[in-house]
């Protein structure tokens, strides 16, 4: 069994002895059954032994809990309930004081809540986000949390499912104090305190009686279902604090128990807890070493993603050059670096003296000589071959040798760049995507000729902008572009589907903005115009075509598939319409209606076979690896697990099917998946994969 929970007894100032519990499970004291075994055996000891006073409980230095381990979820659980463990730690008659070092979250800060008090040291964390992974807080946070805080900020708190800082934290009432220095500072003052509280009533100190204040939550309902649409959890979150305002605790425990039990049975839940490991897993490549991640980075080309990728590297303690040959767009680049701050400042996200910090550590130059100390260089200008071989010859000329050459580029051949080096070795895709201070996702892309060193130094500097960091192959696209860009859209749009058609499903599905309305967004100009300058003409792009043609640009022009207001609202434009519907008429097609699942099936299906594709080739390590590209590259809804886990969830066999009447080129593996009844976890599956994957990479570690 994981996890224990280790007791030491100490003597207060008093002279009173105090039991000091420390939960002892590496690295989060996930909440696994050895813990709440031993939570279990050391209360009952508390209670059997007179010559204790008090308890204080704690986990250690560093983390007090990360919650209850998400990953028996899938096993089953086993031993004492976390729900059972809260009530004896809150019904014992001897005082427990928790003593929380860094975070407490979920399971962990429900614990928490069961005990007498809280105090926290400043580097304390209170959250329950467990609406992050599909379910709620269902061991009693549902229930005490509103009777300690209310239950409006209750519904907030538990909704958001972002952690709180301790000081916060104290003034929102999380904690009852904070407590001044390290762990040992905030160990002593804990057995202080409980040494003081023992013998006193604790009536007052459970939560679990009575009712919360009344409060109506019919509001925070609307609100929720806007701001975390299609989710199901926080609607139940909201049930359960509601029962917690209408009924006694434990009638209103039942309402929490049997939401959570719901929840935890269903597609969300399951494919929420898969996304959970599947971001951490990406970050790992079986095979390469750690490497120090870089601590100087220059960037050439200073536009929209070269100033975002300097914000990014700036924020998280990583020195910049930006360079551009160009002055102005140097300056252009600086200043919008300067404004963006300025609004952060603002905004009070960042105080003045952050900001000039962040400023002062970007240095801005026209001259590649200035580039010669750099540990890596990202490549930032256009998607132009021509120029970023031009660039790449000159990064060699300059740059120190073991420096990491990298290009932004976002489908161009990572070993065509290379070649214009003499150190292909050293170079590499970094897939960032726009505005990459913002995303969260970078696409590490491994040319045939990058060196294991290489990749791993690429991965630590992922791991530094704290991005979501994948290894992927190269080919055209990578993952998440390639696999995105075979969506079905072109075949409903050409095929007598109106964009508000299309969009709707998609939005309904949980895609943040449907496909048309994202392609407004981007800009139909530099697309089209590159097709112009090559004389084009695809079949598949008439609609686009006609659009371009209308000088229809999208958002920046104030009309594209749609027509935009001041604001950038969109709403159907008639003009558009009549457009699509003049290339219907060329093509033959009559105006269609389909099913929000026919729609997505045409849209989405296309994106699992390219997913499979890409397995089949060695170009993703994983198939949740590609569910994260698509999540945290394209916002994917989360709460599907992504198109993969999507897929399967479906079943191998029905995608087949459809993917061939639709008369696309199905993949081989999803044949063979299809064939044999694969899941997720299919252990022939993963092996298979994995193989694949070897046989293209390993040869080279
Ligand atoms: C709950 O409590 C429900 C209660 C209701 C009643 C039952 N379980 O993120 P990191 C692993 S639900 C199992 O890389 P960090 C993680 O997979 C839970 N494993 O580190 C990784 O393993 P790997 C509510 C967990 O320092 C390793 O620990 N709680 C858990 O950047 C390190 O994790 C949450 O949702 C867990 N609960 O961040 C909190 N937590 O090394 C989820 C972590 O094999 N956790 N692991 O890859 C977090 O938010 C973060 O992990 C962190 C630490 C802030 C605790």
């Amino acid at each position: 069994m994981k996890g224990q929970v280790l007791c030491e007894k100490r003597t207060a100032s008093d002279g009173s002895c105090v039991a000091v519990l420390t939960m002892d499970n590496k690295p989060v004291n996930a909440l696994s059954a050895g813990v709440r075994v031993g939570l279990e055996k050391q209360l009952q000891e508390l209670t059997a032994d007179s010559s204790v006073k008090a308890a204080v409980l704690s986990g250690g230095p560093g983390v007090f809990c990360g919650g209850a381990d998400i990953s028996e979820f899938a096993t089953g659980v086993e031993g004492p309930s976390l729900t059972d463990i809260i009530a004896a730690i809150e019904n014992s008659e001897k005082p427990v004081v928790a003593a929380i070092d860094g975070v407490s979250l979920g399971g962990g800060y429900e614990v928490a809540l069961g005990c007498h008090w809280r105090l926290a040291s400043s580097r304390a964390q209170a959250g329950l986000p467990e609406v992050n992974l599909g379910i709620l807080p269902g061991a009693g946070g549902t229930q005490r949390l509103p009777r300690l805080i209310g239950a409006e900020k209750s519904v907030d708190f538990i909704c958001r499912g972002t952690p709180m800082k301790a000081q916060k934290a104290v003034q929102l009432g999380l904690y009852d104090q904070l407590v001044d220095g390290d762990y040992s500072s905030l160990l002593q003052a804990a057995v202080e305190f409980a040494a003081k509280a023992a013998g006193q009533d604790l009536t007052l100190r459970r939560l679990g009686r009575g009712k919360a204040k009344a409060a109506e939550l019919s509001q925070k309902r609307q609100e929720y279902a806007k701001s975390r649409k299609g989710e199901l959890a926080p609607q139940a979150i909201i049930s359960c604090v509601e029962a917690a305002v209408a009924q006694d605790f434990q009638d209103a425990m039942k309402v929490e128990f049997s939401e959570f039990c719901k929840l935890m049975v269903g597609p969300q839940a399951q494919a929420l807890q898969y996304m959970f490991f599947a971001q951490r897993q990406c970050q790992k490549v079986p095979g390469l070493d750690k490497a120090a991640a870089p601590g100087t980075c220059g960037i050439v080309g200073a536009g929209l993603m070269g100033s975002g990728i300097a914000m990014c590297c700036a924020e998280n303690g990583i020195k910049v050059v930006l360079l551009d040959i160009d002055q102005k767009n140097l300056d252009r680049g600086m200043t919008a670096i300067k404004k963006n701050y300025a609004r952060s400042v603002e905004r009070k996200s960042k105080s003045q003296a952050q900001v000039d910090g962040l400023l002062a550590s970007i240095t801005p130059s026209t001259s590649y000589d200035s580039l010669g100390h750099c540990d890596i260089v990202v490549e930032a200008v256009f998607e132009n071959m021509d120029l970023k071989r031009k660039i790449f010859a000159e990064l060699d000329r300059v740059c120190k040798p073991g420096c990491v050459l990298a290009s932004n580029t976002s489908g161009l051949n990572i070993d065509s760049i290379a070649e214009a080096t003499k150190r292909p070795q050293d170079v590499v895709g970094c897939h960032f995507f726009s505005p990459a201070n913002v995303m969260p996702l970078l696409e590490n892309v491994r040319g045939p000729r990058t060196a294991p060193q290489v990749m791993a130094k690429a991965m630590a500097f992922g791991a530094k902008l704290k991005k979501v960091t994948c290894l992927v192959g190269n080919c055209p696209g990578f993952i998440a572009n390639r696999v995105m860009n075979v969506s079905g859209w072109t075949h409903l749009i050409q095929g007598g589907l109106l964009p508000h058609q299309i969009d709707a499903a998609a939005e309904a599905f949980g895609m943040r903005m449907g496909p048309t309305r994202m392609m407004d967004l981007v800009g139909l100009d530099l697309f089209g115009r590159e097709r112009e300058r090559k004389g084009e003409q695809d079949p598949d792009r008439v609609v686009f075509d006609a659009m371009y043609k209308a000088s229809r640009f999208g958002q920046k022009s104030g009309k594209g598939y749609y027509s935009y207001d001041a604001s950038r609202r969109h709403s159907r434009d008639p003009e558009a319409e009549a457009l699509i519907q003049q290339v219907w008429k060329n093509l033959g097609v009559q105006p269609r209606e389909m099913s929000q699942e026919e729609i997505i099936d045409v849209l989405y299906l296309p994106v699992v076979n390219e997913g499979f594709k890409c397995l089949e080739e060695g170009m993703a390590l994983r198939a949740s690896d590609i569910d994260v590209c698509c999540v945290f590259g394209y916002n994917w809804p989360r709460y599907t697990g992504g198109p993969m886990k999507w897929g399967f969830s479906l079943g191998l066999d029905q995608v087949l099917a459809k993917v061939e009447k639709m008369g696309l080129k199905p993949s081989e593996l999803l044949k063979e998946g299809a064939q044999k009844k694969w899941r997720i976890n299919s252990k022939e599956f993963n092996a298979g994969v994995a193989s694949a994957w070897n046989s293209r990479w390993t040869s080279k570690l």
